[in-house]
């Protein structure tokens, strides 16, 4: 379709019949269908949370269509920055219905606001990482859009029908997000064990223009740890009120057996005087930890995946996710530092090593390197990345996914 004719619709789960509250101090009343005063702020933070995040994305791929791989790879990340941007209308689209005249006032920041801008920046962290090249844009779909996976879950276990509803319905889109970024990471793996094989079992992919082991590593370790940090304080008293109050459920939250969460405890490794000590803290307090514990488990079978391609291709290496204490900018493990083990630093060893497990200057510089070049025709790829095994909705994988002409 023509880009005039395109419109912006609001999508909805069907709504359940006599949907009861799962959770929390409501739980077994009606859900609410507007929204309840005394939670109204709450409820606004939430959404203008979740909202700010779908413009961001889009604001920071923006440069990735000069440097695509392929027809293919361009035509998915335009499908995913359109359903980022419809998310960002279904979050507006609550704020303005339920939230009156400072709904609406939130609804006109959420334009204000910019990734990256030093005066007014998108509201969470990883928003505001710059997306310059394809292997960040990999990761963040696996990684930061497994967030959205894990946030949505939760929102959509909320009192408030509507919000439920519409992100139910933003999951099914989420789910796509992921493969995109899955299958991204898993062509390019699969290109290097190819170089790797060329370059005679040197493992230097780079030799050949391709992308070295090491630096996916890197890179998993910098979107895996920022993502991380999007769960939030591993001890929250807005998260227990969120959940108290029938906001904010768990991932699902008809699978746990105990949707009171009063008296059961939740035990984390507490830092304390530089020292971390195994303690028991109160469940609801943690709920923010239970979404990360969930999160984590849905990373590491992804990593996995990517693993049986090293195996198949007869590598010893593999690929890891780092502990979850590494690189942390939220919570209690960002005022210590961490190498990928979870073992303890000192200020100076991470400043001296950190380039051993983040991206590096030198990395970027070669990434955009190798992606200086559009692949706009089709059926062609750039060097460093495999064709898909399929193309989309039944094409073949030299269809003219986007057409280029004026
Ligand atoms: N960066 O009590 P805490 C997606 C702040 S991704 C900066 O732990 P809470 C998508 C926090 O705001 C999913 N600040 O907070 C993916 C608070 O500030 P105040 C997005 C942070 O509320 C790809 C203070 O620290 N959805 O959809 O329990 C493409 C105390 O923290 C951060 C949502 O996030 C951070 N990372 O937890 C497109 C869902 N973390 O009050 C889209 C809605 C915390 O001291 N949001 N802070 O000023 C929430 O559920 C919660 O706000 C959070 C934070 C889980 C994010």
């Amino acid at each position: 379709m023509k880009l005039p004719e395109y419109r912006w619709g609001i999508f909805l789960a069907d709504p359940a019949h006599d949907r009861r509250i799962g959770f929390g101090d409501f739980m077994g009343n009606p859900v609410w269908q507007e929204v309840p005063g005394e939670f109204r702020n709450q409820l606004r933070r939430l959404i203008v949370t979740q909202g700010d995040t779908e413009p961001a994305s889009v604001e920071q791929q923006r440069w990735l269509g000069q440097r695509c791989p392929s027809l293919y790879d361009l035509r998915n990340l335009f499908q995913v920055n359109v359903e980022e941007g419809r998310h960002l209308w279904a979050m507006v689209y609550l704020l303005h219905s339920y939230f009156g005249r400072d709904g609406r006032d939130e609804a006109e920041d959420l334009l204000e606001r910019q990734s990256g801008n030093r005066d007014k920046p998108r509201i969470l962290d990883a928003f505001n990482e710059p997306i310059e090249n394809w292997l960040d844009f990999f990761m963040f779909t696996m990684f930061t859009d497994r967030d959205g996976k894990s946030q949505l879950l939760s929102l959509s276990e909320s009192s408030l029908d509507p919000l439920s509803r519409t992100t139910r319905f933003m999951l099914t889109e989420e789910a796509h997000h992921m493969f995109v970024g899955e299958t991204g990471i898993a062509r390019i793996l699969e290109r290097t064990c190819q170089l790797m094989k060329e370059a005679g079992y040197s493992g230097d992919a780079r030799k050949l223009g391709g992308i070295d082991l090491d630096t996916l590593q890197k890179f998993i370790n910098l979107w895996f740890s920022l993502s991380l940090d999007l769960h939030g304080n591993e001890v929250s008293t807005n998260a227990a009120s969120y959940f108290a109050n029938g906001l904010k459920g768990r991932a699902y939250e008809d699978k746990w057996e105990d949707h009171a969460a009063i008296e059961s405890l939740y035990e984390l490794d507490v830092l304390q005087d530089g020292k971390l000590n195994r303690q028991h803290i109160p469940m609801r307090t943690a709920m923010n930890e239970v979404l990360r514990d969930w999160y984590v488990g849905d990373c590491l079978a992804g990593v996995t995946r990517w693993n049986k391609i090293l195996e198949r291709h007869g590598f010893a290496d593999r690929l890891r996710l780092p502990d979850r204490k590494f690189n942390r900018g939220i919570g209690m493990y960002a005022s210590v530092h961490f190498d990928p083990q979870g073992h303890r630093l000192s200020d100076q060893d991470w400043a001296r090593r950190k380039d051993e497990w983040l991206p590096a200057p030198n990395d970027r510089e070669y990434l955009l390197s190798i992606q200086a070049t559009p692949v706009y025709e089709p059926g062609k790829f750039a060097n460093y990345i495999a064709p898909p095994q399929r193309g989309v909705k039944g094409q073949p994988i030299n269809f003219e996914y986007v057409r280029t002409e004026l």
